[in-house]
This record gives structure tokens, C-alpha cells and sequence, in this order.
């Protein structure tokens, strides 16, 4: 879903006074910065505040589940939106990390008890990273609208 597909069910909301932690990959750099560009962008459309908000950056997708882990132990966090970016190569790489991602963050998500998003895109190539990483498609910016919207879900 996108921004206005959230705004038209009535979730876009206020989430101001929300504790956000947000871990990006530092894998496919220039992906992932507009991931978070985007996340960070959705987090002030929902206005959450600036100081609010806690960026942790980790070395690849594989470290994501370990990072939001680290952040939800700090304790006082409402919502982790993760953000990273896979893109297939020669090997089975990719998939071996993003099946280990997936279950990774779900079983923070469900042991902690606090909304861990999946932002993590996997793509073919490059072009489609960056179809998937920009404007009204940046799927960091969906990943911060899932998260919140289930953190105002669990605060009603
Ligand atoms: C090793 C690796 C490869 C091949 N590809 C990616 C990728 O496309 N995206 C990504 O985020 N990380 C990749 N990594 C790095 C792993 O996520 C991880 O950082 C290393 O295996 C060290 O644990």
C-alpha cells in the first residue's frame, strides 16, 4: 500500500508523542539512503518529532533483525521500521538472507510485542531497486506507514 492508500482507510494519523526506531542496512548504500529518506519522510507526515526518532544503521540486510532488537532493548521504543535492500546476483545469496530477514523480524515483531516493519525490498536488478526506493513507490516510506499504523493500533 502506499501513502494515499493508507490515508483513504483512515490510518494516516497522528502519531505524535510515538518512539520510533528506524535500521537501515549500509548494503546497496545508495538504496537503502532513500529508503530511509523515505521512511523519515512518512515519520514527519505522521508527526512523529524529530527527536523522536532513532536511526541505526547496520553493515547488511542480515543484521537488520539483530539492530531492531538492540533498539526495542533500549526500551521506550513505540514502532522499528527496518529498511534494507537485496538484489539478486550470481548465487542463491539473496534468498537465503531474505528468508532469514523475514522470519528474523517477525520473531522480534512477536516476542517484544512491539510493530517491527518489513522494509526490506528484494529486487532483480538494480533499476528495479530504484523504482522501489523513490517517489510515490519508495517502499521505506510504506514500511514507516505500516509500523505506525500499528503502533496507533496498539495504543487504541
Ligand atoms: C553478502 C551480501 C550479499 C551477497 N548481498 C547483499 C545484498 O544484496 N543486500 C544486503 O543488504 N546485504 C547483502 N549481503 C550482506 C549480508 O546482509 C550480511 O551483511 C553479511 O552476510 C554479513 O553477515
Amino acid at each position: 500500500m502506499n501513502r494515499q492508500e493508507y490515508a483513504k482507510l483512515g490510518e494516516a494519523g497522528d502519531a505524535s508523542g510515538m518512539k520510533v526506531g528506524v535500521v537501515a542496512s549500509r548494503f546497496n548504500a545508495d538504496i537503502t539512503d532513500a529508503l530511509l529518506e523515505g521512511a523519515l519522510m512518512t515519520l514527519k507526515e505522521w508527526k512523529v518529532a524529530e527527536e523522536d526518532i532513532t536511526v541505526l544503521r547496520v553493515p547488511g540486510s542480515f543484521e537488520v533483525p539483530f539492530g531492531a532488537k538492540l533498539l526495542i532493548d533500549r526500551g521506550g521504543f513505540d514502532a522499528v521500521v527496518a529498511l534494507g535492500c537485496l538484489i539478486k546476483g550470481e548465487t542463491k545469496h539473496d534468498e537465503y538472507i531474505a528468508n532469514a530477514v523475514a522470519e528474523g523480524i517477525m520473531r522480534v515483531e512477536l516476542k517484544t510485542g512491539v510493530p517491527v516493519s518489513f522494509g526490506i525490498i528484494t529486487t532483480n536488478d538494480l533499476a528495479q531497486a530504484k523504482e522501489r526506493s523513490t517517489g510515490e513507490t519508495n517502499k521505506g516510506s510504506e514500511a514507516a506507514a505500516a509500523a505506525l499504523s500499528l503502533a496507533l493500533l496498539k495504543r487504541a
